[in-house]
């Protein structure tokens, strides 16, 4: 049993490893001119590896985002952007690395600081691996930590045949720990 937990621990430690990462541009304000969003602070903050997904959720009456060269990001054109999005809430996948320029194609708003760099790495750095520990996490290898993997099992009622083989299994560990 406590084999099978370590093994699922590992499989799901694995997961989150190899899977991409997708991150909401602009935090939890979103993509707005509202609240002076500081995409620049936003963007030095992440570490954004080939593969990863960004999010830009914003009013699509009131905003879009436009994939724009440098130059381009650098004045704040909005005329020939090399891709658009315009549903409010859109994924983008960075599948190059490099500086990716984005911005908002609204009047004015690019200059208000609705544009953002992202820098897209190769691959993340060795020394910070992405292993976002959270405080209060489960206390290392235990099998009590585990949740049960076979939820099935608990509402099935008790019967007697399944009785007679726990104190049967117990009987039998009893006896191998006496013998021990
Ligand atoms: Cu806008």
């Amino acid at each position: 049993m406590g084999g099978g937990g370590a093994a699922l621990l590992l499989l799901v430690m694995w997961a989150g490893v190899a899977s991409a990462a997708v991150y909401e541009v602009g935090g939890t304000i979103g993509w707005t001119v509202m609240g002076n969003p500081d995409y620049a602070a936003w963007a030095s903050s992440k570490q954004i590896v080939i593969g990863d997904t960004v999010v830009f959720t914003y009013n699509k009456q009131f905003h879009n985002v436009l994939a724009v060269s440098k130059a381009d990001y650098k004045n704040c054109i909005a005329t020939k952007p090399t891709a658009t999005w315009s549903t409010g809430n859109d994924s983008v996948v960075l599948n190059t690395t490099g500086h990716h320029y984005f911005l908002c194609g609204y009047p004015g708003h690019c200059a208000a600081g609705q544009k953002v760099d992202i820098r897209v790495a190769s691959s993340a750095a060795p020394s910070a691996a992405p292993s976002p520990t959270p405080s209060g996490s489960k206390p290392s290898g235990g099998a009590t930590a585990a949740p049960s993997p076979h939820p099935n099992a608990a509402p099935k009622a008790l019967s007697a045949s399944s009785v007679a083989a726990a104190v049967a299994t117990s009987l039998l560990s009893l006896a191998a720990a006496v013998l021990a």
